[in-house]
């Protein structure tokens, strides 16, 4: 037997003008393996040894036992065991992105927080997009909450915005945190199933808690459903308290505003959106990012008096209410950009820790239950995810500004303070550090009344808001939370729960539990719970609907033109320079990845296969085809897929001759959605919008 060692370290040849894709990954994060001048540094174990091979374990003869000497083996090995630490229990799957935020309107009347006064500085930021049933390797997209999480690095110390992408929370306590987090994860005997709602310990837990009915509105819209991260608000949800100089305080609630506007999918194409991407959210991040187009939100503001709370016909301090915007309007503040992916994703977005008790003076808490309970929890979890109280010195927690104390020692300590002194107050080191006074002041608050274990009666309306959320929709966006009632609930194996839950909206609407049990063939409607509070009649409110927030326009939109053989080239230069012109991002699909001989018999190349790159990975499609290229296309049934889910998912499509052959053989009507891709105007103006008015001619909604 011959000892031939085998190595990996041959060159590559690369392929002239192919870019890797790790090559793209550098770029984004900036990492480079490499020190000055272009030289590798030398490969070697933890320890600074250099290794000489990286190919073969340690062993008594070429084909015999490994050996228990072999320290580079048991270290490398040992390491790779360790790596993983525990995920977040919740919120487990995300994105984060660096970047900054930026001041754009003063608030120092209210508070004597620098980030919240200084106009024109820019803050340093890193935020984490989630969502919160799944585990980390879940898919982007279920039907789900999005968790958006801000730090801030400011001048005056870390402070973490923890929101999410609904202002309102499924409970009023946090001591029903464990229990609606276990109802909602996968069912404890089977392991399944993940990162959804659908199922019958969520139905079950809702059912009896009345007052999650208006979160379950919100979860039930399409506000669940984002076509991008970059196209969701976001909520700080909570009231918080602002502080001034004078010691004056003001509750205030913490809103983001994308400036794409927003935009949801439609049920049917989010299911087969995480088929086709498993990470559609998180490439698109990363993508944007990539090409320079950041994300940017607005951050705002709603201000009110403890007066003027106590006049709402709901009590601001139950975090299942929301104050709606035409009753206090929200002030635009400042704004947010995403520029720069992480170099590495553990390091930063898993490692990272936010907790809602991270504040700056001149900010503090209100006596929300469910927020009281949050400032607990958090650190207490990043001490078992993290394994230690250090995890503050991890650079992507760590504060930008100077941080000094007498906290030492503990697993994994970083810093090496000196000196004999490790306590305050004290004569032998100045008494340094010092305590401040610019530091964190409570507000002052005088409380009063009687311990207990108690639900303020101000809490008890369950129902009104719910209501007002869903009259304030659009019939379409009613459409859709009652089939998607519809569909959850026929998920749920109990007919009980299903007729509990159909008795709740009666009190919200009943011509939503009419369209529900209908969906569900309950043949009468059940006897709607006793309700703790009578329901209020509340103005609707159009900033609670997406469609009114959406925006027309292509900017962070995606086009794909589909080609094949003998497709008119110029046809398709046309459509693509103007979806281009008009912001939107290109991808060129065809049978085969290597591309398609067009018609003037010059090679196009694809970005995408046809199986792999369905139509539902773009917000508007053009069908490019030769009549030869038609008829082949009409025998694929990725092509039929395409253009049916196109029209189906109320899309615009832009087809040539060929690509009508191709809508006929696929039993795709024609509307105005459906225009001549010779007539780029028209459509880049239907591409800009879904064509809602389609939607009653290609299913049956609840
Ligand atoms: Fe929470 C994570 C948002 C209620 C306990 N939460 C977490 C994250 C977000 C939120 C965005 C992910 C942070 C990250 O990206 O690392 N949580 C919310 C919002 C709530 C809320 C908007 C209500 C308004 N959470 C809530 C309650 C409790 C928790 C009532 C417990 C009493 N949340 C946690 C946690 C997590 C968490 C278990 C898991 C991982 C982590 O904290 O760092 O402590």
């Amino acid at each position: 037997m011959s000892k031939a060692k085998t190595t990996g370290t041959g060159k590559r040849k690369q392929a002239k003008g192919s870019t890797p894709a790790r090559d793209t990954h550098r770029a984004v994060g900036g990492e480079l393996h490499q020190v000055a001048g272009g030289e590798h540094p030398a490969l070697t174990t933890n320890q600074g040894l250099g290794l000489s091979d990286n190919q073969n374990s340690l062993k008594a003869n070429p084909r015999g036992p490994a050996l228990l000497e072999d320290f580079i083996l048991r270290e490398k090995i040992t390491h790779f065991d360790h790596e993983r630490i525990p995920e977040r229990i919740v919120h487990a799957r995300a994105t984060g992105v660096h970047g900054f935020f930026e001041l754009t309107a003063s608030l120092k009347q209210y508070t004597s927080a620098r980030i919240l006064t200084e106009v024109g500085e820019k803050t340093p930021v890193f935020t984490r997009i989630s969502t919160v049933a799944g585990g980390a390797g879940s898919v982007d997209t279920p039907r789900d909450i999005r968790g958006f999480a801000v730090k801030f690095y400011t001048k005056e110390g870390n402070w973490d915005l923890v929101g999410n992408n609904i202002p309102v929370f499924f409970i009023q306590d946090a001591i029903k945190f464990p229990d609606l987090i276990h109802a909602v994860k996968m069912e404890p005997d089977r392991g399944f199933p993940q990162s959804a709602t659908a199922h019958d310990t969520f139905w079950d837990f809702i059912s009896l808690t009345p007052e999650s009915m208006h979160t379950v509105m919100w979860i039930m819209s399409d506000r669940t459903l984002p076509r991008s991260l970059r196209m969701i608000e976001a909520f700080g949800v909570h009231s918080f308290r602002l502080i001034n100089a004078a010691g004056e305080s003001t509750f205030v609630k913490f809103h983001w505003r994308p400036k794409l506007g927003l935009q949801s999918t439609i049920w049917d194409e989010t299911v087969k959106i995480s088929g086709a991407d498993q990470d559609f959210h998180r490439r698109d991040m990363f993508d944007a990012i990539a090409a320079g187009n950041f994300p940017e939100w607005e951050f705002a503001v709603q201000l009110f008096t403890q007066e003027q709370a106590d006049s709402f016909p709901f009590d601001h301090l139950d975090a299942t209410k929301l104050i709606p915007e035409e009753l206090v309007p929200l002030k635009v503040i400042g704004r947010m950009v995403l520029d720069r992916w992480p170099n590495n994703f553990f390091a930063e977005t898993e490692q990272v820790a936010y907790c809602p008790s991270h504040v700056v003076p001149g900010i503090d808490f209100s006596n929300d239950p469910l927020l009281q309970g949050r400032l607990f929890s958090y650190l207490d979890t990043q001490l078992s995810r993290l394994g230690s109280p250090n995890f503050h010195q991890i650079p992507v927690n760590a504060p930008k500004c100077p941080f000094a104390n007498h906290q030492r020692d503990g697993h994994m300590q970083m810093a090496q303070p000196a000196g004999r002194v490790a306590y305050e107050p004290n004569s032998l080191s100045d008494n340094s550090p010092r305590e401040t006074p610019n530091g964190f002041h409570s507000a002052a608050i005088t409380e009063t009344g009687e311990k207990g274990r108690i639900r303020a009666e101000s809490f008890a309306d369950h129902y009104s808001q719910a209501r007002q959320f869903y009259l304030s929709q659009t019939a379409y966006e009613q459409a859709h939370i009652a089939s998607a009632l519809v569909f959850e609930l026929s998920k749920v194996e109990h007919p009980h729960i299903r007729e509990v839950m159909v008795g709740h909206l009666l009190h919200i609407e009943k011509d939503l539990a009419k369209r529900v049990a209908a969906g569900l063939g309950l043949d009468t409607l059940p006897d709607a719970p006793v309700a703790a509070a009578p329901v209020k009649k509340m103005a609707p409110s159009p900033a609670l609907q997406i469609i009114g927030k959406m925006k027309a326009t292509l900017a962070g939109r995606a086009i794909g033109i589909l080609i094949a053989d003998g497709s008119d080239g110029a046809v398709i230069k046309k459509i693509k320079k103007a979806a281009i012109d008009a912001g939107a991002s290109v991808k060129i699909i065809a049978p085969t990845v290597g591309g398609a001989k067009l018609a003037d018999g010059t090679m196009l190349a694809a970005d995408g296969q046809l199986a792999g790159t369905p139509s539902v990975l773009f917000d508007a499609v053009a069908v490019i085809l030769s009549d030869k290229g038609a008829k082949a296309l009409s025998m694929e049934g990725a092509a039929i897929d395409f253009v049916r889910d196109a029209f189906g998912h109320l899309k615009a499509i832009a087809i040539d001759q060929g690509g009508q052959v191709l809508l006929k053989n696929a039993n795709v009507g024609q509307d105005a959605g459906v225009v001549d891709a010779n007539d780029k105007n028209a459509f880049i103006a239907a591409a800009k919008t879904r064509q809602w008015d389609r939607e009653k001619s290609v299913r049956t909604l609840a």
